[in-house]
């Protein structure tokens, strides 16, 4: 096998230091070389018990260390395509977080950059498909189980937002996800978002307008519908039932221990999307280290990045106008075929 990957973590935030423990203590063939981040206190905090490890306030630095060979981008998505440009050009493996930029006109620039290369460099960080259940459905859906899929019911529940969530980031930064794992299980593009905004809690922060309801269209007609609840209070919760021909799967349930006492009975809520997408994130670096120590790369490509954008788009416009609106998308390169 090929040597480890010495991988440069571009913003050591909240995503950025889950993956540099994550790297450093769990993932097999890849090291943390260097770390990245505006504020060079916190990028050193995030190497601290790490040997052979940098810290850095200069992502060019990074890249230009010449003991890196491979990079994740945790950094918030408006930064990211300059790296994606830059770790591109020196033809690095790239995991980038969501989004792959934050609108579709810059994420279809780089599709057509890597296009340019004529070999896929870039992994999206969409971790849902390498969950356990999603990746199960998934292949239920596949073997046609249970005959065709005829719709998906989603439920999208955070605990509470970060100080500056917008009532746009209910779409652009939570159903985004929905949007990308309802492709992957219909295996179709989406062709239209429409969006319905009911009775709201008062525990929302000012300009937002919480819970949401998406309405969502397949090309073959599948409808999936969402509730995107982002100050729920109770914990995280993000579910999906399945409705076929022959039947119906459910998955998500909370399924740890089931513990009677005191006179009641219950288990616990997952507090946040570390904790209930920690093993598909595990699952997800691995799948991008031993890709690229192959020399290859795999898991959702910048295609989706950019499919994904444009329904993000279509959603924020949906929103603001209530009406249903189509998702325009260029033609997909032979690439990602
Ligand atoms: C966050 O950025 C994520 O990616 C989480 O998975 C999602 O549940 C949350 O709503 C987003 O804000």
């Amino acid at each position: 096998m090929a040597k480890p990957l010495r991988v440069a973590v571009i913003g050591a935030g909240r995503m950025g230091a889950d993956h540099i423990e994550r790297l450093h203590k769990r993932i097999h063939g890849a090291e943390v070389a260097a770390v990245v981040d505006v504020d060079l206190a916190r990028a050193e905090a995030a190497i601290k018990g790490i040997d052979g490890a940098v810290a850095l306030v200069n992502a060019d630095e990074a890249l230009n260390n010449g003991d890196v060979n491979a990079v994740l981008i945790a950094t918030p998505g408006v930064l990211h395509e300059d790296i994606l440009y830059k770790a591109l050009a020196k033809d690095l493996p790239i995991l980038c977080e969501k989004p792959l930029t934050p609108d579709a006109k810059s994420s279809w620039k780089i599709v057509q950059a890597e296009v340019e290369l004529d070999r896929k460099r870039i992994q999206v960080g969409f971790m849902r498909r390498f969950d356990a259940e999603y990746s199960a459905l998934g292949q239920i859906i596949r073997d046609h189980e249970l005959g065709e899929l005829l719709m998906l019911h989603h439920q999208h529940r955070n605990p509470t937002t970060p100080p500056g969530f917008t009532n746009e980031m209910l779409i652009s930064d939570s159903v985004v996800h929905e949007f990308d794992v309802i492709r992957y299980l219909t295996g179709e593009e989406i062709t239209s978002v429409q969006v319905r905004k009911g009775k709201a809690t008062r525990n929302a922060p000012e300009g937002q307008h919480d819970p949401q309801h998406i309405l969502i269209e397949s090309e073959s007609g599948i409808l999936a519908d969402v509730e995107i609840f982002v100050n729920a209070k109770f914990g995280y919760q993000v579910t999906t039932q399945a409705s076929f021909e022959d039947g119906i799967v459910d998955i998500g349930g909370d399924t740890g221990a089931y513990v009677r006492s005191a006179g009641r009975w219950g288990g616990t809520v997952t507090p946040g999307f570390e904790d209930r997408f920690g093993a598909a994130y595990d699952v997800e670096v691995q799948a991008w280290v031993d890709a690229a120590r192959r020399g290859e790369v795999g898991g959702p490509t910048a295609w989706d990045g950019y499919a994904t954008a444009a329904c993000c788009e279509a959603g924020v416009e949906a929103q603001k106008s209530g009406e249903k609106i189509k998702v325009q998308l260029n033609v997909m390169p032979e690439l990602y075929n």
